[in-house]
């Protein structure tokens, strides 16, 4: 059975999965460990990983190879943030292709315009496709995947343009109705009410995915409740939670002048060999080299 249909199988089975954003093998497989559902290859973690702003910056290139270094780490299903897919509909049955090809089992392609600006930043430029331009793509990527199971989910940044809740319904329900199997609905407002209010208007035949960055305090019992929310994606959170980390134990070293207290209080190096997979290592050196 595909990844892909391993997700949607726990969709139907759990009613809702938790999806984590992954910007390095090593963080997927510390989700992985920690029982997520599936990983999300984020925009926004490898473009901050690379010490850059959520622009377009980072090519395809970069993004497909730290899919595939993911993929061949960790046996979740991945779900590609493919931006506004790279260009037109042509460029999206190009990253269908490559995508799918990389190992990933959905992606998701949002109505902006290329090059677009992260969601979340105030004040950020957001400028929306053609609804039937956005159709194109939607119904370029449904056309070109392999697996039948491999997801398409369209991703309305009406909410996020500052336009208004009808238009996002509207929006949602046309990409729905050329094929997308699922609608992102993206919000920046910093309490869950324009998702909750959306989640209740929707009256599309696809269920919803939510990015809760903004609302954090919209937790898996209140999404349940919503009835129509089938993915949850923590779409920041891997990269905050590696910041946090190394931006205490780097100043804790230059405040103590050395790393004499930090090294109680960071997992020791045979955890890191642990992860690495050094066991296996030293078990085919004995069983291969002569
Ligand atoms: C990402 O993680 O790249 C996302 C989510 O697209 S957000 O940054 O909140 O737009
Ligand atoms: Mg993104």
């Amino acid at each position: 059975m595909s990844k892909a249909k391993q997700l949607r199988e726990r969709m139907a089975e759990r009613g809702l999965v938790h999806i984590m954003a992954a910007h390095s093998p090593l963080s997927a497989i510390l989700a992985e460990e920690a029982g997520f559902d599936g990983l999300w290859a984020s925009g926004f973690e490898l473009s901050a990983l690379f010490g850059l702003p959520d622009m377009s910056l980072i090519s395809m290139t970069q993004h497909l190879d730290m899919l595939r270094a993911v993929a061949g780490r960790s046996s979740l299903p991945i779900i590609a943030d493919i931006d506004s897919g790279y260009g037109n509909a042509i460029n999206v049955v190009h990253a269908i292709r490559e995508y799918e090809h990389a190992g990933s089992s959905a992606v998701v392609i949002e109505d902006k315009t290329f090059p677009k600006v992260t969601s979340l930043a105030a004040g950020g430029r957001q400028e929306l496709l053609r609804v039937e331009e956005f159709q194109g793509k939607i119904e370029a990527a449904v056309a070109t995947r392999h697996d039948p199971d491999f997801l398409v989910i369209a991703r309305t940044e009406a909410l996020i343009a500052g336009l208004s809740e009808d238009e996002a319904l509207r929006r949602g329900m046309a990409y729905a109705e050329v094929g997308a199997d699922m609608v992102l609905i993206h919000s920046k407002k910093k309490d869950p009410s324009e998702i909750e209010s959306f989640s209740r208007a929707w009256k599309g035949s696809v269920p919803l995915v939510i990015v809760p960055n903004a609302y954090p305090e919209l937790e898996a019992a209140r999404i349940k409740a919503l009835g129509n929310i089938r993915m949850v994606i923590y779409g920041n959170y891997g990269i905050r939670a590696a910041a946090t980390a190394m931006q205490e134990t780097f100043s804790r070293i230059v405040a103590d002048g050395g790393v004499q207290n930090v090294y109680k209080d960071i997992v020791p190096v045979e955890e890191v060999f642990r992860l690495q997979g050094m066991e296996k290592t030293k078990q085919d050196e004995k069983r291969f080299l002569r």
